[in-house]
């Protein structure tokens, strides 16, 4: 089964930003593909929902120190 979950993330300002949400999101288990836009500030993230939920993308994109809303 495949899961998408789009997060808001608050206080990216530049692409290396985005960048690292991204690789940090991609690290963990179950992920798919991982998409983080700085201008929409939004991360889609599809995911194996056996392996990981949407609470642990978040902690993790928080952990990276931006804020994170689920919002789809
Ligand atoms: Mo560069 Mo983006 O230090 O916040 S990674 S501004």
């Amino acid at each position: 089964p495949e899961a998408k979950a789009v997060f808001s993330v608050i206080g990216m300002t530049c692409s290396a930003c985005a960048g690292s949400v991204e690789k940090a999101i991609k690290r963990l288990p179950g992920i798919r593909e991982a998409v983080v836009d700085v201008l929409n500030n939004k991360a889609q993230v599809l995911f194996n929902p056996t392996f990981i939920q949407e609470e642990t993308i978040k902690e993790t994109i928080e952990d990276v120190g931006f804020e994170a809303t689920l919002i789809e």
